[in-house]
This record gives structure tokens, sequence and C-alpha cells, in this order.
């Protein structure tokens, strides 16, 4: 039997473990990518590691998330990064490169790969034929350590795409939406989605992107494109042709499931607010008046993008009720649409042009009015990101997004009579790669600054024996790591300093949490399905075990989300009958008896309601090495404990 893209890759980097379904792997990593928010504690979570330089091939340490500069913190977050980079040997990309997954698919990411990156949309280098996988920073650095990544093998899916594109009214944004509005949400958990069939090679590599960036959305462990001959010519106009290799699955290769899309069939979608699974066609929304578009993010930001806007704004104006930014997805893509003279029509039409960075996307300014429509290119629209709840966000292609900037209502692309073409992949993009800088050859000669906003991460005591824990908060499905630990431009400045920032954790949902767990001093959380969707933000574990949560009781968990538990030594545990769900109220006591004993023999976890003495049957579903993991009270003590 063959082999499917995916068994191809890891067969090649498999340390140990198997391939079959379910088994843990250990495989290593080629590259890693950081950015600003989850950069620092990746970094000093590695630097505490003692070693002298990162072990991989090749690192780059992003500036995109944080980029407004409005106090010390956020430059002094940036010399850190900058130092650090220099010092142990990565690659530093400068504010104003761009968005770290925009710049990593044109500059760095190669076909057969396998890219750790501490941010969720990493697969965006799927598109280019490399494993990529988004995970917390302290995976990254343990990566960065030369330790390889474990993972569960997850299920393969294959997405055999046939037909093609209606273009330029349909957009590769709309298959990832007809993906979600199929599977939602949480239909990718535990599974890698392999794109194949005849339709793939009607897609660019950075179409390819804008899908496999989306994957996140599903809460796929990641998503990747076969590479093939456009993946050549992305990379030959990228000037890396060197990069490039053929990786294809097997006429024969087998996959667990396997989802058919047809192109030519797909019509124009948008997810209404508050989830990227709430889609609907385009058409069933038509004529609605909106208040707001962003153009960019990781996920349609490209300079095909822009050149497919520049083209719909030209001589005409943005609607006067509506406010249109356009931020580029990296310098490369801004320089190439100012040289070519399509920024003049961009601005011509009234487009405010932002920095070429993630800005609105996680809700660095642009925060809509009270009641508003933003209508937004981008991979997420939970509640509240954009910085207001009372706000709604619409996700739709930068056709869609375009045209309702000036109409100042929804139109449909396929009936809005478009007379702009489809733009082309260029045979040559505009390489000029002066703001990434190479680490430092002799690291004895930079020294790391720190600023006084830099606090050293804190960790947990080891597994208590037993944990009697009050429930601080009991939450309903789909909970996000927004949710948890939001983002915006008030409370991302201090993801370098988790006593600051863990003041912050659930104030978009409740505001008393904090001060409920402060007076309890420990408890748990309940959830219901898919708990901790979303960012790989490790901060919103981090945050919630400095506050003393030592468990989450959920119906299920987010991969990433989980994970991140594990490594701060929080329980993450499951009902065994998620009706239980149903008998836990805030307020109550779980007592956790022999936890500890429990966890280190694998048994089954039975625990109590302590008001009126229910007992209920929880799972703890984890390999060898989480449990150890949580024995030791999180991953960096077990590493310490190893090294000593
Ligand atoms: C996001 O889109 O939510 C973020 C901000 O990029 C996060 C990372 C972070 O919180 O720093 C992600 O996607 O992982
Ligand atoms: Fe940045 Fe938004 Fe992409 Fe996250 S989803 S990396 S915030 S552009």
């Amino acid at each position: 039997m063959g082999f499917t893209v995916v068994q191809k890759i890891l067969k090649g980097h498999l340390r140990t473990g198997s391939l079959e379904k379910g088994a843990p792997l250990l495989i290593s990593v080629d590259q890693a990518l950081t950015q600003d928010a989850t950069g620092t504690a990746a970094y000093l979570q590695f630097e505490a590691m003692g070693l002298e330089r990162i072990q991989l091939p090749l690192a780059v340490s992003y500036i995109d998330h944080n980029i407004l500069q409005t106090s010390f913190m956020n430059a002094d977050d940036h010399r850190f990064l900058q130092t650090a980079a220099a010092k142990y040997g990565a690659y530093f990309s400068s504010p104003g490169n761009g968005i770290c997954h925009q710049v990593h698919l044109e500059r760095f990411a190669a076909p057969g790969t396998v890219l750790l990156g501490s941010d969720s949309h990493t697969p965006t280098a799927g598109g280019m034929g490399a494993l990529a996988i988004g995970v917390g920073g302290l995976d990254v650095a343990t990566a960065m350590a030369g330790q390889g990544f474990d993972l569960a093998m997850p299920e393969v899916v294959l997405v055999r795409l046939t037909g093609k594109l209606n273009r330029p009214a349909v957009t590769a944004m709309d298959v990832i939406l007809e993906l979600l509005r199929r599977l939602s949400v949480k239909g990718g958990v535990g599974k890698i989605f392999e794109y194949g069939g005849g339709g793939v090679k009607t897609l660019s590599v950075t179409e390819r992107a804008t899908i496999t960036n989306m994957g996140a959305e599903l809460g796929a462990t990641t998503s990747l494109f076969p590479s093939d001959e456009n993946t050549r010519h992305f990379l030959s106009a990228q000037k890396r042709e060197k990069d490039w290799a053929r990786l294809e699955a097997d006429p024969d290769a087998a996959y667990d499931s396997v989802i058919e899309i047809d192109l030519s069939g797909l019509v124009p979608l948008v997810a209404l607010p508050h989830s990227p699974d709430n889609v609907k066609p385009v058409s069933a929304i038509a004529g609605e008046a909106i208040d707001q578009v962003c153009l960019g993010s990781c996920t349609n930001s490209s300079f095909q993008v822009l050149r497919e806007v520049a083209g719909l704004l030209s001589k005409k104006t943005v609607h006067k009720n509506v406010s249109l930014t356009v931020s580029p997805g990296s310098k490369q893509a801004f320089e190439m649409i100012s040289a070519e003279g399509l920024l003049g029509d961009i601005v011509a039409g009234g487009a405010r042009i932002l920095e070429s960075a993630c800005g609105p996307c996680i809700g660095m300014g642009q925060t809509p009015a009270t009641g508003a429509k933003s209508v937004r290119t981008f991979n997420r629209n939970f509640h509240g990101r954009c910085g207001n709840p009372e706000a709604g966000v619409y996700l739709a292609s930068h056709i869609t997004a375009t045209l309702a900037a000036v109409a100042g209502r929804i139109v449909d692309p396929l009936t809005a009579g478009l007379t702009i073409k489809a733009a082309k992949e260029p045979d040559q993009f505009l390489i000029n790669d002066n703001l990434l800088i190479a680490p430092q050859a002799d690291p004895a000669s930079v020294t790391v600054q720190y600023g006084p906003n830099i606090k050293p991460i804190p960790v947990k005591e080891p597994l208590e024996e037993t944990l009697e824990l009050p429930v601080i908060l009991k939450t309903g499905d789909n909970i996000t790591t927004d949710d948890i630990m939001p983002a915006g431009s008030k409370v991302l400045p201090l993801r370098s300093n988790i006593p600051a920032i863990s003041e912050y954790v659930f104030s978009g949902i409740d505001p008393q949490f904090v001060n409920r767990i402060k007076k309890a001093g420990r408890g748990v959380i309940i959830g219901g399905e898919n708990y901790g969707q979303g960012s790989s933000r490790e901060h919103a574990a981090i945050a919630p075990m400095f506050l003393g949560v030592k468990a989450v009781i959920a119906k299920s968990f987010a991969r990433i989300h989980k994970k991140n538990l594990i490594n701060f030594g929080i329980l993450p545990l499951t009902f065994k009958n998620s009706g239980d769900y149903d008998l836990i109220e805030e307020g109550q006591t779980i007592l956790l008896p022999d936890i500890k004993k429990t966890v280190r023999e694998k048994s089954a976890v039975k625990a109590g309601i302590k008001e009126g003495a229910k007992e209920i049957g929880l799972v703890l579903d984890l390999s060898d090495k989480e449990t150890a993991i949580l024995l030791a009270g999180g991953l960096f003590n077990l590493i310490k404990k190893k090294s000593s």
C-alpha cells in the first residue's frame, strides 16, 4: 500500500513511535517560528533550559502582533526578542516585515519539512507542502532545544478537490468556509486534512495557504497540500527553487476518511457573528448595511489578493458610511503594490493603510462602533475579539469585503458584474530581505536585554496527593482562548508579565472570576465541548495556573489548549458521561481523592461533588510523557528534573 503526503513526511522525521492512528510519536523538527505575543515566553523558557544555541536548522522570531508601541513594554519586548534571536541563533523579522505566516510562506517554508510555530495559524505553510503545526511557546522552546515534538498520530482525512473556482467571484476563502460550514469548529480535532484530487493543480500556493491557514478554525492538527509544479513556480518566483521538492501521495495511499469538494459548485460564503462555522451564502444576507471593512490578516493579504482589491477599488470610492482598512500581509506584498502603482488605486479609493501586521485581527485598533457590522477577510470572529462585544464581525473573501466597502452593504460577487481579472501569481516576486536580520555569528558578543516588564515565567509545584477544588466558573461550549485570556491593545503588552496579565483571565465573560479565585486560592473550571478553541496562546494556561486553577473538567478540549494545560501542570479532565456536566454548579466543591496515585497508575478517575456526596467518573486521556509532565507539575519541571 502506498503512502499519503502526511505519512511520507512523518516517516522521514520519526524518532520514536509508529504511524498507527492514535499511537504516540516523537518527530524531529526542521523549522520553528515564534511571534512577539508568544515569543517572549518561548525564549524565556528556552533560555532557562540553559542551552547556548538553538538546535534546529532554522528558527525565526517574528514581530507582528503587538507593534503599536503604546508604551515602553512593547518596545522592551522587541529588544529582548531581537537580542535573544541574535544570541541563540534565530533570524529576527523586524516590525514592518509582515505577518509571520505570510512572510514564512514567502521566504522560508519548504515542502516536506516539519515546522513548529507558537501560533495556531502556523499551518499556513501547509500550502507549500510543509507539515506545519501550531503549538504553545513551551513546545517550541523544547523543539528549539533539540528535543523534537510529540503527538498522538492524528487521523488523516483526504479532502478531494475537483473542478475549479469561478474566479474572481469565488475564492480560496470560500473553500475553507465551505469546510467550516460542513464540519464546524470542532470537526477537525484529532485530524490532519490532506488536500488532493484534480482541483489541487488549479490553486496557487497562496490560495492553498489561505485554505490551510483557516484549517486551524476546524480545530485540526494541521492541513497540507502536495508539492507540485505550482509549488515550484511559487518558489522559483521567490528565488528559492532550490527548496522545491515534488511531494505527492501515492495513487494507492489509504486515508481514514474522504471529503469531496467540487470547486466549480462553490458560491461566495460568509461566516456570520460570532463563530467561523456560522457560514451562509453571501446571497442570503445581500443588501445588509455594513459599517467597517478590514482587509488583511494571515489568511488573505498576499500580493495577489491586494492586486484584486486594487482592481475593485480603481476609480471607485469607499461608501461614506464605511471605514475601510488594508493591512498588507508582508513587506514584500506592500512593496510590490507600491512598485506597481496599485497602492495608488487603493489609497485613492479611500482605504486607510495600516502596517504590515496583525492589527485589527487581534484587536490592536479598529474596534468597531457599538452595534456595528464589520466585514473582515480574517479567520476568527469570536465574540468580543474585535474589542467590542456589541459589534458583529463577518468573515468573507477579499472580493466580498471590497464590494461591501464600496456599496456600503453586502453584495453577492456572483451578481455584481465583476469586470476585474483574477490575479495570477507573478513569475517574479520582489525580493528584499533587508528587515530579516540573521543571527549573530559570535553569540558571546551579544547581551540579551530585559525590560522591567519582562518577568520570569512562574512554575507550578508537583501534583498534590489529593485535591479539593471549588468550582470557580462553569462555562458553555466552544469557549475560546480569547475568552480565557483576552488579547487587544490593553492586554497584549502584558504577555511578558504573567502576574499582571493574570488580572484579565476571563475578564470578557466574567469580570468577577479573578476576585473569586483569588479569594478561594485554588479552584477548578467546568467547561463544555471544545474548551479552549482558537489560539495557541499558552497564557490561557499559565495565567489560570498562576491564579490557582488546578484542573479543568470539560466535555472535550481543543488540541493546542489541552497540551498547554498539561505543559503547565493543570489537569485536563473530561466527563465519562457528558450528562454529568449538568450535575455540577458554580460554588460547589469537587473532590479528587488520591489524584496523584490515580494519575501515576493511570487508573479511572473518580471525582466527588462534595455537596450532595455525588460521585462522577472522569477521564484523563494522556500519553506516558504527558503523565510524567502532570506528575512533575509541568513540562518545565520535568525537563529540569531530568537535567539535574
Ligand atoms: C490569534 O490569532 O489568536 C493569535 C493572536 O495569533 C494567537 C497567538 C497569540 O495569542 O499570541 C494564535 O492564533 O495562536
Ligand atoms: Fe495575526 Fe490574526 Fe493571523 Fe493571529 S490570525 S497570526 S492575530 S493575522
